[in-house]
């Protein structure tokens, strides 16, 4: 049996029992007071611990968000910092409550491991990167190279896959951790190191000399980055899934963290509504009180706030919107409705 049939099955048997864990997560999140927030362990741009120990970006703003939401305090959140390999058992065993982690939604992911999938929050896919020495310009020309990779991610098997469908060979150098597979690549041990390609630009920024790395053009998958719950939890999937909606719905409005308060007497029903206004049923309709919509926009600013604050052209990262631009504006960022 192949290693990561292994890894498969035996996370399979952990989320059946994983799924009886907790159908109360909302109770148990309220009694402890505070949420358990699974993050990647330091990902500039994404989830990253300063000095003090405090996490910010762009996968933390979520776990603020519906720590607002249910806890009124997007303060109330442990932070932890969990490896490609051990993310989706602490989210089956109940050590944490949710993910919020550059994780890809996939078939396997969103059934045999037993896990439900919030609403995309970054549109991704996988990229390349190589010294600008090598003289290389497209991932055809890697040929029998060394590659160092992420073990237990959707990466390792693209990577197979692409080479394989190319008829192209090359020796993989996997690392359980991401920061492993950084230093590995930044120490010459590998020719190319392959990851989605927003951690690539992340993890271009720690390397010795970022400007010695090229990314190259090609992006061979699709890798929808979206936080994740354990099966068996109606209510609290419905909670992670529209604290998402929420976000992008506000930006869809117009609604900031400045603007807040003036929208919610606006004249536009839908606003009000959303907001938690006079007789808005938002709130009986989720479990929670009228204003958890509010509470989360108020404490983390919309989709496009939270993108431009931590990824986008102005951060060092310098990521375009592109595909995580709203529906309207030729993205792929679409709210449901809210009513
Ligand atoms: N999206 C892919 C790849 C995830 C991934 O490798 N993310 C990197 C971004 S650089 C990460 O979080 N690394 C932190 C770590 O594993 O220590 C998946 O879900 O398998």
């Amino acid at each position: 049996m192949k290693l990561c049939t292994i890894l498969t099955s035996a996370a399979a048997l952990m989320a059946l029992s994983g799924a009886a864990v907790s159908a109360q997560t909302l109770e148990e999140v309220r009694e402890r007071g505070y949420l358990n927030c699974g993050v990647s362990p330091g990902v500039a741009g994404f989830s990253n611990p300063d000095d003090a120990g405090n996490w910010s970006g762009f996968d933390v703003e979520v776990c603020r968000a519906v720590a607002a939401a249910v806890l009124e305090d997007p303060d109330a959140v442990r932070y932890t910092p969990l490896s490609n390999t051990e993310r989706f058992t602490a989210l089956q065993s109940g050590e944490i409550d949710m993910l919020s982690r550059t994780t890809t939604r996939t078939l396997n992911r969103d059934t045999a491991l037993g896990l439900n999938f919030a609403p995309v929050m970054f549109y991704d896919g996988q990229g390349f990167m190589v010294r600008d020495s090598m003289d290389v310009d497209s991932v055809s020309q890697l040929n029998g190279a060394t590659v160092c990779v992420s073990a237990g991610s959707t990466t390792e098997l693209n990577l197979a896959d692409y080479f394989e469908a190319n008829g192209m060979t090359y020796n993989p150098v996997r690392f359980d951790r991401a920061d492993e597979v950084l230093a590995a690549y930044d120490a010459n041990r590998c020719d190319v190191y392959t990851s989605d390609r927003s951690g690539l630009a992340a993890r271009r920024l720690v390397m010795s000399d970022p400007s010695e790395h090229v990314m190259l053009p090609e992006t061979i998958s699709k890798e929808p980055l979206a936080p994740a719950v354990r099966h068996g939890d109606d209510q609290w999937f419905d909670i992670v899934t529209w604290t998402v909606y929420a976000l992008i719905e506000a930006e869809e409005f117009g609604i900031t963290q400045d603007n807040i308060d003036e929208m919610l007497a606006s004249e536009n029903p839908n606003i009000t509504r959303m907001l938690g206004g006079e007789g808005s049923p938002v709130g009986e309709w989720i479990g929670l009180d009228n204003q958890w919509v509010y509470r989360a926009i108020s404490s983390v600013g919309n989709y496009g706030e939270i993108f431009e604050r931590h990824v986008g052209p102005d951060t060092p990262l310098q990521i375009e919107r592109g595909m995580n631009a709203l529906h309207t504006d030729g993205g792929l960022q679409y709210a449901m409705p809210f009513k």
